[in-house]
């Protein structure tokens, strides 16, 4: 494994990307920062109201807590670190992308969309609970992440920018676009563009907002978030790609979801259209265009270049 300078802050122990000395795996900092995600995710669902039914509350816990890799909290609160920010202040834009997230994987597993039974090792919202809870969870998961937005303790005009970002990547012409052209693809079929629209959109939109909303956070200007963004639309594509190899060559014990399945269903994929090979090679160049984007940061931007490569090597 690299080891990379990060080290544990002199006082609370808690890993900081610029200040320690001592040597900090780059597998450490992702727990850590998976801890002090994991903290705020169930506190947020602690925060619902006494309004809220507990089935309802239970449903959102049961996904948002579920075993994820948290990818996109962790590229938000590492890209306001590279630019100097405290990542405490990026939390609640972190947790709101994960509430994305969440919600949008409750509703593609449901029987209308992918029909799933299994997500992160365990039976699918709408299996554990039923179908309309599964929807409702994603509803409310939707509406809070905005919410939490809010809450960041930021000027009102960078709660705005998280706002605007976080919708446009999700929204319609976004994550809900890409996935009504992909499952319109799956029946009528696509070329090498469709499929990269697709992915832009479905996959990349939200990683490359989440990068986004850590420089909105950090304060960082508008090259900063022009270099950022041409990060996260490198690692968007390349993610997908590994996505889509990962469905052909792993394993349900690996991933935690049924694998083998784009190809029954007849998706566009990587693999699909350019071949094993080349998508891998595909791949290792976006990676490549991702790190030297971020070598103008030096070091601290040294855990995103690194996340850039797990992309590519991950096995779930
Ligand atoms: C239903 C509006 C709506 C959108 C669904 C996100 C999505 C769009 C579909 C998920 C289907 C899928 C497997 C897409 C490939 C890329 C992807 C988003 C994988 C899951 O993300 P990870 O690997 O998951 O970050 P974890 O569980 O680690 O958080």
């Amino acid at each position: 494994m690299v080891e990379l300078a990060f080290g544990p802050d002199d006082t609370s122990g808690i890993y900081t990307i610029s200040t320690a000395p001592a040597q900090v795996s780059f597998q450490d900092l992702w727990k850590q920062l998976c801890r002090e995600v994991d903290v705020e995710l169930n506190r947020s669902i602690d925060l619902l109201g006494p309004r809220c039914p507990d089935r309802l509350r239970e449903a959102c816990r049961y996904s948002l807590l579920g075993p994820g890799k948290r990818l996109r909290p962790i590229l938000c609160l590492l890209a306001c670190e590279a630019l100097g920010g405290d990542r405490h202040i990026a939390m609640p834009f972190a947790v709101s992308l994960e509430m994305i997230h969440c919600y949008s994987l409750i509703h593609d597993d449901l029987p209308a969309m992918d029909d799933d039974d299994l997500r992160r090792g365990r039976p699918t919202s709408h299996i554990q609970f039923d179908e309309s809870t599964a929807i409702l969870a994603g509803d409310a998961l939707q509406c809070l992440a905005f919410e939490t937005v809010l809450r960041a303790e930021l000027p009102p005009e960078r709660l705005v920018d998280a706002c605007q970002l976080l919708s446009r990547a999700a929204g319609a012409e976004g994550m809900v676009a890409g996935q009504m052209d992909d499952l319109w693809a799956e029946k009528h079929g696509g070329d090498a563009a469709l499929l990269a629209s697709i992915h832009a959109r479905k996959t990349g939109a939200m990683i490359r907002a989440s990068v986004q909303l850590g420089v909105v956070a950090a304060g960082g200007t508008a090259k900063d978030q022009e270099i950022m963004s041409g990060y996260g639309e490198s690692i968007g594509i390349a993610f997908q790609i590994a996505d889509d190899l990962l469905d052909i060559e792993s394993s349900v014990e690996n991933t935690g979801k049924r694998t083998g399945k784009d190809q029954e269903r007849g998706k566009l994929t990587y693999p699909a259209i350019h071949g094993i090979a080349a998508s891998r090679e595909k791949a290792e160049r976006f990676v490549a265009q991702a790190v030297e984007l971020l070598s103008v940061y030096g070091s601290k931007a040294a855990p995103l270049q690194q996340l850039a490569r797990y992309i590519i090597d991950r096995s779930h």
